[in-house]
């Protein structure tokens, strides 16, 4: 008999379900927190050791937080459109629905045997009809205020695919799930506008205690830029181009323009001489990728138009090019050109001998650029601008082009809007009908949700055709109410779609009149703690934060942002072995000899690397579980390293946490099982256990606070090696071991806390409290004098170094009041004994 979590586990598991322990329900007299998981799809393989370092992580500060006696909500569900349930349809036959209702009890069966304390009766799925229903409503939302409008768009299509993909989607050319290619092609898409949110999805990260790197992504992906937008006459022609640039200051440095090759003007100025070279180039151009064309390695292309601009600052001509990295999608598609201060400009008038006009002083003196100079700095060769400084300098300039009416201030953004169409099946339909003469009605509300029809054959059609089209008598329908002839929408939403909003039905799932109640909206939200892996959460987190804003413009959430503090998991990482030829073997069929490893006489050279199946490394919690027990599994999740870092799993690792638990186990029961006879005097405790357990308390408590739980656990191993060869145990030492424990590995401390002689569970026994007093180690006299007398002595901590003690003693308010508008010269230290401040007379 000893610690066997094959028993208690699944008990308490039981227990916590039969008692719905973790039920969450609004409480006004208590304060909240909502710790919310980034939900998982639930695929095929199951669940992967990576899922639950993040929630383990989110359970623990759970955990703790009911014991602080916070009303915590905590969540789990399932985002299950996609396209794996998709494809796995069209070569079996077996309905996405079907596919999706087993990976999700396969899932919840695994993430229940690690015993997160989640309130299952929120437990949703965005596949549900009656959250399909809402989904679909906040469709409808965003159509009736024009934020979700038709455009024939130019869009990733995958010929193998047979389907349409969004930017993201696609790196290189390629498909990135598939690596098949991917080409442009125009095509009727359903957008959103998100871009109309812009300025408040940069703006209102300020208020976000989010990591700065994540925040930097979402600003760079919105990508905001402000500048001018500056008309340039053509030459003997009654056109002009636009230009965008973010230094208008620099306008006298102009030397040249370029056009990009899908500018509309440039069939209408390109001279006679020069169209046979321009078009050339422009079918060259037309064949690249953007992605290839900005990519500022690459030696710089372009042809001459053979026509000039004119710039508006001084009359100078400038002659205009096409070249291909100026791109067509940003700002106006063309560009003033000043090789001066710009990097690229700078390499194409190197490339063919375009003249260099420096107009921003980089402090090197002389006129000659040897290369672009894109910072700051006084204006020179400008005219009207000269002397300013560049901030100056751009209002001036700005000024001057509006008095001119030859432009004026613009902000420019990266962002595009949303491709929201899919043409696939397994996603939420778009609710709308189309009618004969062109228009769009939308479905009514009540007739929500509209679910995919059934199908046999859920490939799209040759050329774009969306599946649901297959569906004829689906599709054939009429305007309800009337009997208008109307066709159904066939595309359906992304599977961003779903995850833009689960966090708002977690509040109020079963609710069937509204998308979330009032009452639970603005008790339950914002979420307080955010947790997910950093894989697609630019995107996701963009999206979410964008129907966000849009629920908050109509009213129906509160805070304008969703998630108050986010947290990225490090990637759980694992050894893989692999011979001279890249073959990957079986960690069974690999021996270890000296720290080398081979397999049947070859040496393999061993790597950490991300888990796939095709590398063998992947581990499977279960068999964790099967082995070792949940605690065990949690506690090893966490003491692999920071949270946020990429971390090598090692199975070896397991046996030390197995141990720690067994360790703490022996605390609490003698051989039999039995409690062991405690002391109960709390005047007879060692102190130094007295210190122990408040320093552990304390430090227990701010790693949890700091999500810092590898360093959590390192002090509830000592605090247990310390107890296990203490010759007395005092109880409230015990229990306090016990609760410190809870939160980590719950199943084991529920048993031992019964074991302490209390009935029912331990999840809201109060957390502990520590005394700071007795935080510091043994504690030491120290003297203080002043000018070498005795004036004060005091309590610190035993060994602070000079330094330390020095602020120690400046700490004493005796001491204080002792140096007190007196002017100290020397302040003298000597470690363990003493400190001597030395004041003038
Ligand atoms: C003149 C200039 C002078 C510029 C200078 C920069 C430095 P961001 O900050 O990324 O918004 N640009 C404008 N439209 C472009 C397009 N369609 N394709 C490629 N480049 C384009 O960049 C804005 C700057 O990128 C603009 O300011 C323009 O070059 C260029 F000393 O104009 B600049």
């Amino acid at each position: 008999m000893a610690y066997d979590p094959k028993t208690i586990e699944p008990r308490w598991q039981a227990y916590w379900d039969e008692h719905s322990t973790f039920r969450a329900e609004i409480d006004p007299a208590k304060e909240k927190f909502y710790v919310l998981d980034m939900f998982p799809y639930p695929s095929g393989a199951g669940l992967h050791v990576g899922h639950p370092e993040g929630y383990t992580a989110t359970d623990i500060l759970c955990r703790y937080k009911r014991m602080r006696g916070f009303n915590v909500l905590h969540p789990m569900g399932w985002d299950s459109y996609g396209l794996p349930a998709e494809r796995y349809a069209m070569r079996t036959g077996v309905h996405p629905a079907i596919t999706t209702k087993r990976n999700i009890e396969t899932f919840r069966g695994q993430v229940k045997r690690l015993g997160f304390s989640y309130d299952w009766s929120r437990e949703l799925a965005t596949t549900d009809p009656g959250y399909v229903r809402w989904t679909q409503w906040i469709f409808l939302k965003l159509f009736e205020r024009g934020l979700a409008y038709q455009a024939e768009m130019a869009v990733n299509w995958c010929p193998a695919q047979n389907t349409v993909l969004a930017n993201e989607e696609v790196k290189d050319g390629k498909y990135v799930e598939t690596g098949d290619p991917v080409v442009r092609r125009p095509m009727r898409q359903w957008m959103l506008r998100i871009t109309r949110y812009a300025d408040r999805l940069i703006d209102d990260l300020e208020e976000l205690g989010w990591p700065e790197s994540v925040k930097a992504m979402q600003r760079n992906w919105v990508g905001r830029s402000e500048g001018a937008d500056i008309d340039l006459p053509i030459a003997n022609s009654n056109h002009s181009i636009t230009v965008f640039t973010t230094r208008p200051d620099t306008l006298f440095g102009a030397t040249f323009c370029i056009l990009a090759p899908e500018h509309e003007l440039l069939a209408s100025i390109v001279t006679s001489d020069a169209r046979a070279a321009v078009d050339t180039y422009i079918d060259q151009a037309k064949a690249l990728d953007e992605t290839v064309r900005s990519d500022t390695g690459r030696k710089k292309t372009g042809v001459f138009t053979g026509a000039y601009a004119i710039n508006p600052a001084n009359g100078k001509r400038l002659p205009v090019w096409v070249a291909d990295y100026v791109l067509s999608g940003y700002g106006t598609g063309a560009i003033m050109a000043v090789p001066a201060h710009d990097r690229r400009d700078y390499e194409f008038a190197q490339t063919f001998s375009l003249p260099i006009i420096k107009v921003v002083d980089d402090g090197t003196g002389g006129d000659i650029a040897d290369a672009a100079y894109e910072g700051d700095g006084p204006m020179v060769n400008s005219g009207f601008l000269n002397g300013l400084p560049t901030a100056q300098a751009k209002q001036a300039m700005l000024q001057w082009l509006e008095q001119h009416g030859a432009g004026h201030a613009k902000t420019t953004y990266r962002l595009r809007d949303w491709l929201f169409s899919r043409q696939r099946y397994w996603g939420e339909p778009i609710p709308v009908l189309h009618l004969a003469d062109g228009s769009i009605v939308p479905l009514p509300e009540d007739s929500l949700p509209l679910l995919p029809p059934e199908l046999d054959d859920y490939k799209p059609a040759a050329g774009g055709e969306p599946p649901l089209a297959r569906a004829v008598d689906w599709v054939r329908t009429t305007v309800p109410g009337t009997d208008i002839a109307a066709v159904r929408e066939t595309n359906t939403m992304p599977q961003w779609a779903g995850s833009s909003w689960y966090f708002l039905r977690f509040l109020d799932p079963h609710n069937d009149r509204e998308f979330v109640s009032t009452e639970a909206e603005k008790y339950w939200m914002p979420v307080d703690v955010y947790v997910g892996g950093t894989e697609q959460t630019v995107l996701h987190l963009l999206y979410a934060r964008f129907w966000h804003k849009v629920l908050y413009d109509i009213g129906v959430v509160s805070t304008k942002e969703p998630f108050r503090k986010l947290f990225n998991q490090g990637m759980v990482l694992a050894f893989s072995y692999k011979d001279a030829s890249g073959r990957y073997y079986e960690p069974d069929q690999v021996t270890e000899r000296d720290g080398k490893y081979f397999s049947a006489g070859e040496e393999l050279s061993s790597q950490v690397e991300k888990m796939s199946k095709s590398r063998y490394n992947v581990v499977n919690p279960d068999d964790v579980v099967e082995e070792y027990g949940a605690d065990s599994l949690r506690l090893y999740e966490m003491f692999m390293g920071p949270l946020d870092v990429a971390k090598p799993w090692q199975t070896s690792g397991l046996i030390g946490v197995r141990r720690f638990l067994e360790r703490a186990w022996r605390i609490v029961c003698d051989d039999n099982d039995m409690l062991h006879p405690l002391i109960q005097d709390a005047s007879s405790y060692p102190q130094e256990l007295l210190r122990l357990r408040h320093k552990t308390v304390r430090a227990v408590t701010e790693d949890i606070e700091g999500l810092r739980f590898n360093t959590g656990i390192a002090r509830l191993m000592e605090m247990a090696n310390v107890l296990t060869h203490s010759p007395v145990r005092p109880r409230e030492i015990v229990e306090t071991f016990v609760k410190l424990l809870a939160p980590f590995a719950p199943h084991v401390a529920e048993e031992l806390w019964g074991k302490l002689g209390y009935d029912g569970t331990l999840a809201y026994a109060s957390w502990p409290g520590f005394d700071p007093d007795l935080c510091v180690d043994e504690s030491h006299e120290y003297v203080v004098q002043v000018n070498g007398k005795v004036r004060h002595r005091f309590r610190g901590e035993t060994g602070l170094d000079a330094h330390g003690l020095i602020v120690a003693a400046k700490a004493e308010p005796e001491v204080g009041a002792l140096l007190k508008g007196r002017d100290v010269m020397k302040e003298i230290a000597i470690p363990g004994r003493l400190v001597n401040f030395v004041v003038r007379e």
